[in-house]
């Protein structure tokens, strides 16, 4: 694929919840004009995708987005131009799950945790997603809390009910991250631990990259290339993070980070849409207004795509085959050091797009009629 293919075909998916009102343990600030629903959810998306022409589906997070009718939410997002994209299960707000979800000690809650992965099955049937998209937050606190190695086993055997319930093109996604809120084990905490289970269960089940659930200064971009190497990469979640799991916007904190991994995921074939994997934001925007933060985060990812693109891949190939250690890493510096900007606004003209989608959205006066329009009613947000 050309440079201006990869970005051509770039699709970059938003999370519904990126929309609703977030905060940390200590605040969440409202912001005036959140969605109500998941249906003013993925009216507010499909204005990321009107202004960037590359966010063209949106994710959804079960029972936060849960509706009547699935296909009437469907229906509303592909009147407004986008599609739904991943299901994203929720096991982790119920307080039957204090001490785990589908490896709780108790085979009750177990069985509970399971009925709702077959729910979000169920929704993926009824919305014509592909990826069902499990992350859990179990695990234990304290050393001798329960069994590491029983905890696996009830993990696999739930994974492999979840897996054998899939149809078609459908896929299980499993993602893993370190700690929180667990804080001595979790049960999946690392990659490895992940691409074990999806190995075990078959070819549908591939692995979620988040970017913000690694220890600090872990190289994701490794991650990226060994999972790229044994097809095995089915997801990211961008965010980006200074100390944990921030869920900050993504290319913020480390904009050379998201261009090291996106260079690897170049090399390793990932932007030919064969390669299906899910280039996904997981963020909230808990101080800045939200639709302007996701535009700019998806702008974030094209310009760290453009870069990775524009790496001379020939010229870095020669150079590593010479040892020239300065040379290759020059290669490198020089693509990352671009201002892709004005190469993406013309892109962007080109597709009869504005130029600077910030700016686009801004004078589109949608911000202030939310604001007016979305009165009454319980805003959404975690929970909600
Ligand atoms: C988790 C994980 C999941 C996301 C939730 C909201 O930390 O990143 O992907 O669904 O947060
Ligand atoms: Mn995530």
């Amino acid at each position: 694929m050309t440079s201006t293919d990869v970005l051509r075909n770039q699709a970059i998916e938003l999370p519904s919840w990126a929309f609703g009102n977030s905060g940390t343990r200590f605040k969440v600030f409202p912001q005036a004009g959140v969605p109500r629903d998941p249906f003013e959810k993925i009216a507010d998306a499909a204005q990321v995708h009107r202004f960037t022409g590359v966010a063209p589906s949106v994710a959804l997070h079960i029972p936060w987005d849960r509706v009547d009718d699935f296909g009437a939410l469907a229906a509303h997002a592909a009147e407004r131009g986008v599609r739904l994209g991943t299901i994203n299960a929720n096991v982790f707000q119920d307080n039957d799950f204090m001490l785990g979800s589908v490896t709780h000690p108790d085979a009750g809650v177990r069985k509970k945790a399971l009925a709702h992965l077959f729910e979000c099955v169920d929704v993926m049937d009824a919305t014509g997603s592909r990826d069902l998209k499990l992350w859990f937050s179990d695990g234990t606190n304290y050393p001798g809390q329960d069994s590491i190695r029983a905890r696996q086993d009830r993990m696999a055997e739930a994974l492999a009910a979840v897996y054998e319930r899939l149809s078609g093109e459908q896929r299980l996604i499993l993602e893993y991250k370190l700690f929180e809120p667990a804080f001595y084990t979790t049960d999946v905490p690392d990659w490895g631990t992940s691409y074990v289970h999806c190995v075990r269960l078959g070819e549908r089940a591939k692995v979620c990259v988040d970017t913000g659930h690694h220890a600090p200064g872990t190289n994701i971009e490794f991650i990226v290339a060994m999972l790229l190497r044994e097809g095995k990469l089915g997801a990211f979640d961008f965010n980006s993070r200074f100390y944990a799991d921030d869920d900050l916007m993504v290319g913020a904190a480390d904009p050379f980070q998201l261009f090291r991994i996106l260079h690897e995921v170049r090399l390793g074939g990932g932007f030919d849409p064969a390669a299906e994997i899910a280039f996904m934001l997981d963020q909230c925007h808990n101080i800045e207004p939200k639709i302007p933060g996701q535009i700019r985060s998806v702008m974030n990812v094209q310009e760290a795509t453009a870069k990775a693109a524009l790496v001379d891949i020939n010229a870095l190939t020669a150079a590593q085959n010479a040892g020239d250690v300065l040379g290759a890493n020059a290669v490198l510096m020089d693509a990352y050091n671009t201002d892709v900007r004005p190469l993406l606004a013309d892109l962007r003209s080109e597709q009869g797009l504005d130029p600077d989608p910030m700016a686009a959205y801004a004078r589109s006066g949608y911000a202030e009629r939310i604001v007016t329009e979305r009165v009454g009613g319980v805003q959404a947000g975690w929970g909600a």
